[in-house]
């Protein structure tokens, strides 16, 4: 499962509950460690995690002004981001970068996404081709200068990397300077020896290790070997952006000690992104950061108790263009889905435009009252769905639209129909988020 839909999962868990118990904190962990377990994080250190979570959830002596649910929510995140390890700052100065790592980890992509990194804060940068293995490295390199408009050095049919370094090393005054390395199917002593090699001669500030984030907690091991055969100052995790292993090796990196440093979310140069542990974990949960995420969860609190349960057992019409209309109004409708424990309605439902929500408008007012608390009557007859869109003045196939996507919510809510109490709440939300007046008045 997504890491980021499995973590919102666990924490609506918290978020959706009427009252935070024992049960509710067990019920959450557990569904932390399942999705955890599955991005392929270490299992031991899940349990601690676990462990951790539990007892801080548990322990209320602490609560200071804030609900024991914000206290979990912000447990949880304090615990995930301590294990995601810390966040990186480069240093803006001239400085010579060396990358390495195994074959095809990223090594080569992530040199020109650092030259433009760089570049774009003000430093002038270039890229030295020290891979004298893989064929055609030269020219990848070179084209990858190109795109990123930075000088390059190396020497087509030089087989000592060392020696390419030392004569670039002559003529290069670029601030940055950026070496790419061979790789190797496995770490080896012949790899080790050549990385020793070249650092004797370039004295770099800063090794880099790039990991690809598809080994997942593989990650641990590989920087520890590097780290002890070479020295690294930190690790670049690339293919974040597709991989469902990412928690897994960012957090067994973090756990030897070695620093995420940049994390590649993409295969183009700017595809590049400063390591930092909190903005990962707010993203994945779908905040900036913590205060957003508790205030979302203070306000979803404050909707709840609102107005006075006015549950209607239909979903109807009427329902559905009220939540529309309310939900634009609490913010990212994603995000409150998934506090009140429903974190999977499709996305694109809703994000409504406005734009759409003024056509959704002018074809409700133009239903009648019948129809709008049933929408079954549509399939009954061609004529409605003409009428409706020529009320409306929009085409038939924006009716279809507006009635396919009620279907689907209306699907959505019958798999609801188990959790009385969460429909209980969106209905709340609806009233308390409140109708403007003339709207209101339209579709009684
Ligand atoms: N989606 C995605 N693809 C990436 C990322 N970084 C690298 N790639 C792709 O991964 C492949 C291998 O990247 P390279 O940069 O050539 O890897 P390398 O480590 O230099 O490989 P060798 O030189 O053969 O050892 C290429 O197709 C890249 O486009 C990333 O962050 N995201
Ligand atoms: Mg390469």
């Amino acid at each position: 499962m997504d890491l980021g839909r499995g973590l919102r999962r666990a924490l609506a868990k918290i978020t959706g509950a009427a009252i935070v118990d024992e049960k509710t904190v067990k019920e959450m962990v557990k569904e932390l460690q399942r999705v955890l377990i599955s991005n392929d994080v270490n299992v031991r250190l899940v349990f601690e995690l676990s462990k951790k979570i539990e007892a801080a959830a548990l322990d209320t002596s602490k609560l200071k002004g804030v609900s024991h649910k914000e206290h979990v929510v912000k447990v949880v995140y304090d615990e995930l981001t301590s294990i995601l390890g810390e966040n990186y700052a480069p240093k803006l100065q001239k400085q010579k970068i060396m990358l390495l790592g195994l074959y095809g980890s990223g090594k080569t992509t992530t040199c020109a996404k650092l030259a433009h990194y760089f570049k774009a804060r003000g430093l002038s940068c270039a890229l030295i081709c020290a891979d004298t293995d893989r064929p055609a490295a030269y020219e990848q390199l070179q084209q990858l200068s190109e795109k990123a408009h930075v000088p390059f050095y190396g020497k087509k049919g030089e087989t000592d990397p060392a020696k390419i370094v030392k004569e670039a090393l002559k003529i290069a005054k670029e601030d940055v300077l950026i070496i790419d390395s061979a790789g190797r199917s496995a770490f080896d002593e012949g790899l080790v020896e050549q990385l020793k090699q070249i650092t004797a001669v370039l004295q770099p500030d800063e090794k880099f290790l790039v990991i690809s984030a598809d080994i997942g907690q593989l990650a641990g091991r590989q920087a520890q070997q590097f780290h002890e055969a070479v020295g690294l100052s930190g690790v670049i995790i690339s293919r974040l952006d597709g991989s469902g292993k990412g928690g897994g090796a960012l957090s067994a990196v973090a756990q030897t000690g070695a620093k995420v440093a940049f994390s590649g979310m993409g295969e183009k140069i700017e595809d590049l992104e400063l390591y930092d542990s909190k903005k990962f974990v707010g993203r994945l949960l779908g905040f900036a950061d913590l205060e957003s995420l508790l205030e979302k969860v203070k306000t979803v609190a404050e909707e709840e108790q609102l107005s006075p349960d006015t549950l209607t057992e239909k979903f109807t019409i009427k329902t559905f263009f009220e939540q529309l209309r309310a939900a634009k109004k609490l913010g990212p409708l994603q995000n409150v889905f998934s506090m009140l424990g429903a974190p999977d309605v499709p996305r694109q439902m809703l994000e409504q435009s406005e734009e759409k929500l003024k056509k959704y408008e002018s074809m409700v007012n133009s239903m009648t009252k019948e129809e709008r608390e049933d929408a079954s009557l549509f399939h009954k007859g061609k004529g409605r769905i003409a009428r409706i869109a020529k009320g409306a003045g929009v085409s038939e196939l924006d009716v279809r639209d507006f009635l396919k996507q009620f279907e689907q919510v209306e699907k959505l809510f019958t798999g609801f129909k188990k959790n009385r109490g969460l429909r209980r709440k969106i209905e709340r939300m609806v009233k308390g988020g409140g109708l403007p007046q003339n709207m209101a008045g339209g579709l009684t």
